[in-house]
């Protein structure tokens, strides 16, 4: 199993932490081919690529994922576009959201559970194991 992992880089790195632990729980499902989203030094490691380096590696791997799965709490364009292409590819995605935080999803997010192989859940971090379990059994 191919796990691809989202989680905002350039819209904001307040979650990184977070991204590292949820990380580490997927692994034991599959390989995350996107481990880099949870490093606290991304973009000083990834400093030397282009925008088009960047964007074309995470399409391919986007592209050999089974399963994508993204962390949507601090909005970042990245990761809607990584949505909506996964999407388009017809692979299954879970976006996970925290609403303890404050902040707003998008309605184009919130709204994209279509019940099936999309799937979008409002947690908090202790409830996302069983979140991962339920999602990786329905493939
Ligand atoms: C270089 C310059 C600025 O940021 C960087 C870091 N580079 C990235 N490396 C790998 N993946 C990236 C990078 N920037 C964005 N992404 C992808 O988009 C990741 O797969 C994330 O899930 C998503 C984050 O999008 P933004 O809009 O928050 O950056």
């Amino acid at each position: 199993m191919k796990i691809y992992f989202c989680g905002s880089i350039g819209g904001g790195r307040q979650d990184a932490h977070l991204y590292g632990r949820l990380i580490k729980k997927l692994e034991k499902y599959g390989t995350v081919l996107t481990t880099h989203v949870g490093d606290l030094h991304v973009i000083e490691n990834e400093k030397d690529m282009t925008d088009k380096e960047i964007h074309d590696r995470d399409v391919s791997w986007l592209e050999q994922a089974d399963a994508v799965v993204a962390e949507v709490t601090q909005t970042s364009m990245g990761v809607g576009y990584e949505i909506g292409r996964a999407i388009g590819m017809k692979k299954p995605v879970l976006c996970v959201f925290r609403p303890d935080t404050g902040k707003e999803v998008s309605a184009m997010v919130g709204g994209c559970d279509d019940g099936k192989s999309v799937i979008f859940k409002r947690y908090k971090e202790e409830e996302i194991d069983g979140i991962f379990a339920e999602f990786f059994k329905s493939l």
